[in-house]
């Protein structure tokens, strides 16, 4: 008896009640009246009223299940081929002393959920849009098992598991980068794919709403673990795709109630909390707990008994149940309660054993997915009930079969027997791929449902659409200048982005992306001109809707306002920067956000743009850690460039005029959308108003290469480089320096980080070509015809100027940013950070004394002047 209650009798006629209203009025009238009686409850303080929680069992009941229309026991031996190919892939890689690792026991747990997608389900390319997939990053052998037996992998290509260097080989985990004509996202990160998934959904009808694309049943399948829903991103974002209702979105969680190192949930029920997450947040939930072999013992269980044990059973024991085995679940489970007992008293220790779990059941697996494909108005959430090392023999849910990548030869058997694959004890030590005939009875049914629903997959389109440049006159504008006028680089941007929206052809591509700070970047003027995507449109009179930049939402909007989410806005810009591949259609996102909340807050997702080849603009607004003065040390940015600069493909610029911003945006288009080069852009842009020169001739080769004179002098001693606003700071220091004849030339550096990436490739050349004519680098032409002492200065750490000092033949002194940033007038900070035009004079008289140009006399004076003093603190220790 339930101890909670109190009166039995009570209770069951309340039962009897409900059941008589289901029976003769439906489903439907016996939840209205449930809601009506939870309401009153609520009135009288009742917290919660109504659960957020089912009970532990398949939300599907057996009599709503779809059925699934293949062969069953067909598809079950392709799956016992690709479940010991995929072993067999990870065991061969790891039968050397190289120790490239993999990993047998995710797959093995998520097999079935895989292939019930791929024979029923997943859309692939031909003649259509595919699904756009977010695989379990560790269950990748699998996905390539699959591959293999289809025919599109070979043994060669398996047994290169791992291995990329030296021959194509396959990535460790789903990486585009590496496999660019295969793998459409990386997801190895725990809480990436879900919440990239997310957002993809989101752009999907984004892209759809505006038109660009057909709005049709296309889905986004995100699977992904149990333990890897403790990630901050796997859920931090769910709540935007049940307010968005993305139907198109389905999250299959494979809760194997594993980890790495030990179960997700001992002490509870993963599957429970998650269901609760979901629920609250507009999720339809979908659980397949118990496999049909469960059906029968469920359909005995007439007083709930049973029912009570499954709520009642911990995650921890439910792992011993598969670990232990039959009679240790007997004893331990259904014991629990005598009439319980009773209930499997005909089944043997192994039947009991056997009793399949909900994600292992291809029946089960089946209606869910239908369910979920067919279901509109809300994500839908799969928690799938499986067994890690599925299979495994003994390492079947111990609590380190998350990192076996050798199994003893008795598991490698067991696996063999349970499976029924046709390999003999004389073989099996070489664990042989398997792969029946062409013409086998397997192979055509393989081949036949994945025709059916469009081609293989995975699969990833490699080529994109050539753009054409657009009307030069949105950057031609800004080559004059700001013509005496004082503009910030932020504001110069934002006027690129605007005509850019404008362009006859391009337009429709522009997107301006923000995370709620488009005010502090002075865009909203675009609220109004290009409104703000709502998939609801605006069911309420905005506040200022008398004014001329009212805030517009529409369902047609171009512009994404993300709301408060750096990692959500960052993942509608990487759906955005591939949609030239996911969507054949190249999409030309601009993300504007606090430089300080860029990299620092999301480097793993740029990270993964990167991985996937994004294409589009990162803007970092209110950049500089002197530049942005008034916020202090945590908005103050002084070293994004430096963590852009560990982006393979992440070009970073630096700028300081409008032209500037102008031929960087310019030639950004040109590369990534015409040439097809698999860039992306990052600019920071600063909030400080100056006056904007007009463009010196022949610049622009500079401007894209990092560097070119903005300055010449006839006789100088010493080159001043500067960056962002410290440019300005660098030609202060210039008049400065006039005023004691020192003449100085002025170099704009748009950026150190291209500067280096040019250094490393001219030296590794010559280094391997020792006999051909030595190349130079960019910085050595720039600066050979006269090796003068060089002071450079930027916004940022030192460490980023830093990066050309190989490549700078003679005296180089870099000042910089380093230390905590604080809120101050940009002058103090300047001065407290030494890269006012004071500390830049104060550089270069002391290396223009040391290198024997000034003499002591002259130093002295100039010390003097600008009042050095020696026992200045020293800006990183205070
Ligand atoms: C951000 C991040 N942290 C840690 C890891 C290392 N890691 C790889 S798999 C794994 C456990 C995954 O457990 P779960 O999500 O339950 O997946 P399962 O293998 O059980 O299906 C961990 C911690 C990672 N890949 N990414
Ligand atoms: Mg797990």
């Amino acid at each position: 008896m339930n101890p909670e209650d109190k009166d039995p009798i009570e209770t069951s006629e309340w039962l009897e009640a409900i059941n008589s209203v289901i029976e003769e009025e439906g489903i439907d009238r016996a939840s209205f009246l449930m809601t009506k009686l939870a309401k009153r409850l609520n009135e009288e303080g009742a917290i919660p009223t109504y659960n957020l929680t089912t009970p532990f069992r398949n939300s599907i009941p057996v009599k709503d299940e779809a059925q699934m229309p293949g062969d069953l026991f067909m598809e079950r031996r392709i799956r016992s081929l690709i479940r010991w190919n995929a072993l067999a892939l990870v065991l061969r890689a790891n039968k050397n002393d190289d120790d490239l690792g993999g990993h047998i026991s995710t797959f093995s747990s998520a097999a079935t959920l895989y292939d019930v997608g791929f024979n029923y389900f997943f859309r692939g390319s031909e003649g259509q849009l595919e699904d756009l997939i977010y695989y379990q990053g560790h269950s990748s052998p699998g996905i390539y098992a699959r591959s293999f037996l289809e025919g599109y992998l070979h043994e060669e290509d398996l047994d290169n598991f791992r291995r990329e260097v030296k021959k194509p080989g396959l990535s460790s985990y789903p990486h585009p980068w590496l496999m660019p004509d295969y793998w459409q996202f990386p997801t190895v990160s725990m809480g990436l794919g879900p919440i990239m998934g997310i957002y993809q959904a989101h752009i999907m009808r984004y892209m759809s709403a505006r038109g660009l694309v057909p709005r049709n049943d296309r889905k986004v399948w995100v699977f992904c673990g149990d333990g890897e829903m403790d990630e901050p991103e796997s859920k931090g974002a769910i709540a935007l795709a049940g307010r968005e209702s993305l139907e198109n979105l389905i999250f299959v969680i494979n809760c194997n109630l594993q980890r790495l190192d030990g179960p997700v949930r001992g002490n509870g029920k993963i599957i429970q909390e998650l269901e609760g997450s979901f629920r609250g947040a507009g999720w339809n939930v979908i659980k397949v707990v118990w496999g049909r072999k469960w059906d029968p013992i469920m359909a005995k269980d007439k007083e709930g008994k049973l029912q009570d044990i499954m709520d009642a059973v911990l995650d921890g024991e439910m792992q011993n149940f598969k670990a232990k085995g039959g009679a240790y679940t007997r004893e331990n489970f259904f014991a629990k309660d005598p009439d319980v007992l009773k209930i499997v008293e005909d089944l043997t220790d192994e039947d009991i054993y056997r009793l399949n779990r909900g994600g292992h059941d291809p029946y089960k697996v089946y209606a869910a997915y239908h369910k979920a494909v067919n279901s509109s108005g809300a994500p839908t959430v799969i928690l799938a009930l499986t067994t890690k090392g599925y299979g495994v023999g003994s390492r079947e849910a111990d609590n380190t079969t998350h990192q076996v990548k050798k199994l003893s030869l008795d598991n490698i058997k067991a696996f063999r027997d349970k499976f029924n694959i046709p390999v003999t004890d004389e073989d099996i030590e070489e664990i042989p791929y398997v792969r029946p005939p062409e013409d086998s009875p397997e192979m055509q049914y393989l081949k036949k449902t994945r025709a059916k629903l469009g081609g293989p997959i995975p699969r990833r389109r490699k080529e994109s659409k050539v753009l054409e440049m657009p009307d030069d006159k949105s950057f031609s504008k800004l080559y004059q200048g700001s013509e005496g006028r004082n503009i910030s680089t932020t504001m110069a941007t934002v006027r690129v982005i605007t005509d850019l929206l404008k362009d006859k052809e391009l337009g429709k591509r522009i997107v301006p992306i923000v995370p709620d700070e488009a005010r502090t970047f002075g865009m909203e003027a675009l609220f109004r001109q290009v409104g703000i995507y709502s998939s609801a449109g605006q069911n309420y009179e905005p506040e200022d809707a008398d004014k001329v930049m009212w805030y517009k939402e529409s369902k047609e909007g171009v512009m994404l306002e993300e709301g408060i989410t750096e990692a959500g806005a960052f993942s509608a810009w990487t759906a955005l920067a591939t949609a030239y591949t996911n969507y054949d259609f190249p999409m030309i996102p601009f993300y504007l956000f606090y430089s300080m909340f860029g990299f620092q807050r999301i480097h793993d997702l740029a990270w993964a743009a990167g991985d996937s080849q994004a294409k589009g603009f990162l803007i970092g607004a209110t950049s500089g850690r002197t530049t942005l003065n008034g916020e202090g040390l945590q908005h103050q940015d002084g070293h994004s460039h430096i963590l852009s600069s560990t982006i393979p493909n992440c070009l970073s610029y630096d700028p300081t005029f409008s032209y500037e911003i102008a031929v960087i945006i310019k030639d950004g288009i040109q590369k990534m959308y015409v040439e097809q080069k698999n860039y992306f852009y990052y600019i920071t842009t600063m909030n400080e108003n100056y006056e904007h020169p007009p463009m010196p001739e022949g610049a622009e080769e500079g401007i894209i290469k990092g560097m070119y004179k903005l300055l010449p002098a006839t006789k100088p001693v010493i080159r001043l480089l500067g960056s962002g606003s410290i440019l300005n700071e660098s030609i202060k220091a210039k008049e400065l320096l006039s005023t004691y004849s020192i003449e100085s030339e002025v170099w704009s550096v748009t950026s150190f980080n291209l500067l280096r990436k040019d250094g490393m490739e001219v030296e590794r050349i010559n280094q391997l070509n020792p006999t051909k004519k030595e190349q130079k680098t960019y910085v050595e032409e720039c600066f050979e015809d006269n090796p003068i002492p060089v002071v450079a200065s930027t916004d940022y750490m030192r460490s980023y100027a830093e990066q050309i000092r190989p490549y700078v033949n003679s005296d180089y002194t870099v000042l910089g940013t380093d230390g905590f940033g604080r809120s101050d007038s940009r002058e103090s900070l300047r001065e407290f950070f030494e890269i006012d035009a004071n500390s830049i004079v104060r550089a270069a008289a002391y290396t223009l004394h040391k290198n024997k140009i000034m003499d002591k006399a002259q130093l002295k004076k100039i010390y003097d002047d600008i009042e050095v003093d020696p026992l200045k603190p020293n800006p990183w220790e205070v």
